[in-house]
């Protein structure tokens, strides 16, 4: 590698504002919240936050449906808000990236608006035709909706409608957006499905497709040609950064969108290793197997240029859940997934309430979940007369909202007066920031000498990665440069294993507090960095 960037050395928070804290008792997070946190935030170790929208929006999807891209959402608080939020962030020493949602607006966007007129300037802004085609969206169900006499594209939710890129216009308004921002002195963007911007043609998709039209928008070559133009317009402007938001991509895909020759994007989030529990798509889950897991993140960390490596977002449900053991191991296995998190190859992202370990949500019934998806695959799931149960199951196991109840400060929550936006899980009462702060063998104090580690042993961010062992539930690989060598073994299962390889060194991190493994055998969900090597 070159020079360290610095956005290769820092740690990302992720903040979802509408759960993060709310200031003002209504109910929902706010700026002002978030402003209250920071000192939190900071104490982490952290060194970016990545603020989920807050720009104005009828939050039909929590504000990735945006009507104004220069304001901010009232609910959230002001512009002089979100000028002092950036304002306090810098005195810590704290960089802000901000959503970037381009594919869409809000249809209650002016521009969209306008676009219903068939002889207005916006009409091209977005993609109208007299019949719609067979082409999918996210959300299930068709990916067009009727206006008058014609059909309007929305990838996601029929209020989201796509803007159509081919029209200059659209590159220069978006242009004039991220000036603006990028000027308010945020570092950079988190780009929103980008790599499906650029729509080649409209023609049908091929049938059978779980996304029917795909091969006409996924990773085209007009949209590297549009990240090549943002890049050396705007972001070379700026000290600043992009990652990009990439569904769907394979690592040769994700290289041609950040190999820095390109000069695209700086890194991407890819979904590999979020797909290794799911059968078609998200909805039909089987049991989660480490080893396909680690195996696709292996593929990752040897294949791609700079990864972003995260175990969970506000799409996602939560890793403790998901891929550890959310009740007997909670702790260890929080704490596992963070060590990997933490130690592997690539700029580490941690969603708000991940550093805690937060669980899934506790709801109960369909009228708990808020998300525009769930409701709507629930409504899709009941005209094919899946039944209830099924349906719930089907929630239970994968609904975003698992990963948007409100951030768990305190015992009997901490993060409104009012009624939360969405249900506090129950178990606030065990698993709580200030608990956590207290006792020096939680999950939080583990992050947190994580991160230190992270820090002080430079190899974990420009070392290279090798896999040593992947098999019965066990990941060992090595970070090493040519002073440094770190080991990371994991035992990803509730049984005990014995040691698969022999190993020698001085074990600086582990989960369990062992002092030797001279036993040789691996604890339920233990996790150990060892700086030292192996023996043939
Ligand atoms: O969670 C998903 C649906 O099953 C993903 O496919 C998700 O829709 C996809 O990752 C795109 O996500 C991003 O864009 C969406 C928004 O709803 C998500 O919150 C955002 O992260 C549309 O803007
Ligand atoms: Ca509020």
């Amino acid at each position: 590698m070159e020079t360290t960037k610095w956005w290769q050395k820092g740690i990302v928070y992720q903040i979802y504002p509408r759960s993060f804290q709310d200031s003002n008792d209504d109910g929902i997070g706010d700026l002002k919240g978030i402003i209250s946190r920071l000192d939190y935030v900071k104490e982490l170790g952290v060194d970016i936050i990545w603020l989920s929208p807050v720009y104005a929006s009828p939050n039909d999807d929590n504000g990735y449906d945006i009507s104004d891209y220069y304001q901010i959402n009232p609910e959230y608080g002001t512009m002089e808000d979100m000028d002092l939020l950036i304002q306090e962030a810098k005195k810590r020493g704290l960089k802000i990236i901000m959503d970037l949602v381009i594919n869409h607006t809000s249809d209650e966007h002016p521009w969209f608006i306008a676009s219903k007129h068939k002889d207005s300037k916006y009409r091209d802004y977005y993609i109208w035709q007299k019949e719609p085609n067979n082409w999918t969206s996210f959300f299930g169900g068709s990916a067009w909706d009727k206006i008058d006499d014609e059909y309007y594209l929305h990838l996601f939710s029929k209020k989201q409608p796509d803007l159509n890129w081919h029209n200059p216009d659209v590159m220069k308004e978006i242009q004039d957006i991220m000036h603006f921002w990028l000027k308010k002195g945020i570092h950079g963007f988190r780009c929103d499905v980008i790599n499906i911007i650029y729509k080649s043609s409209l023609a049908n998709g091929k049938k059978k497709m779980v996304l029917v039209g795909k091969e006409h928008y996924h990773s085209q070559e007009g949209c590297h040609n549009i990240l090549k133009t943002l890049r050396k317009d705007v972001m070379d402007h700026y000290d600043a950064f992009t990652v990009g938001e990439t569904v769907l991509v394979s690592v040769d895909q994700a290289n041609d969108l950040i190999h820095p020759d390109r000069r695209e994007l700086d890194m991407v989030f890819s979904f590999e290793h979020m797909e290794t529990d799911q059968i078609s798509n998200k909805w039909f889950r089987t049991k989660f197997n480490p080893n396909k897991w680690m195996r696709v993140i292996s593929k990752w960390q040897t294949g791609a240029y700079w990864n972003a490596n995260y175990m969970e977002n506000h799409d996602q449900t939560r890793s403790v859940s998901r891929f550890g053991d959310d009740t007997k191991y909670h702790k260890q296995s929080a704490k596992m997934l963070a060590t990997i998190n933490l130690t592997l190859r690539g700029t580490p992202y941690i969603f708000e309430g991940q550093e805690i370990g937060m669980t899934n949500g506790d709801f109960q019934s369909m009228d708990d979940l808020k998300d525009v998806e769930s409701h709507r695959i629930n409504e899709i799931a009941k005209k094919l007369h899946f039944p209830k149960k099924l349906r719930w199951k089907m929630m239970m196991r994968s609904s975003r909202d698992h990963a948007r109840t409100p951030m768990q400060w305190n015992s009997t929550g901490g993060f409104t007066k009012g009624v939360p936006w969405l249900k506090i899980n129950a178990n606030t009462k065990t698993i709580n920031v200030e608990n956590n702060i207290d006792d020096p063998e939680s999950i939080l104090n583990f992050y947190k000498r994580l991160i230190q580690f992270r820090k002080d042993h430079h190899v974990l961010v420009d070392g290279m990665f090798k896999p040593l062992y992947m098999r019965n539930n066990i990941f060992i690989y090595k970070r090493f440069n040519e002073s440094d060598e770190i080991l990371i073994i994991s035992n990803m299962s509730r049984n005990y294993k014995k040691m698969p390889i022999q190993i020698f060194g001085k074990i600086l991190i582990s989960n369990v507090n062992r002092n030797d493994f001279i036993d040789g055998i691996l604890k339920p969900y233990e996790t150990i960095v060892i700086q030292g090597g192996i023996s043939k």
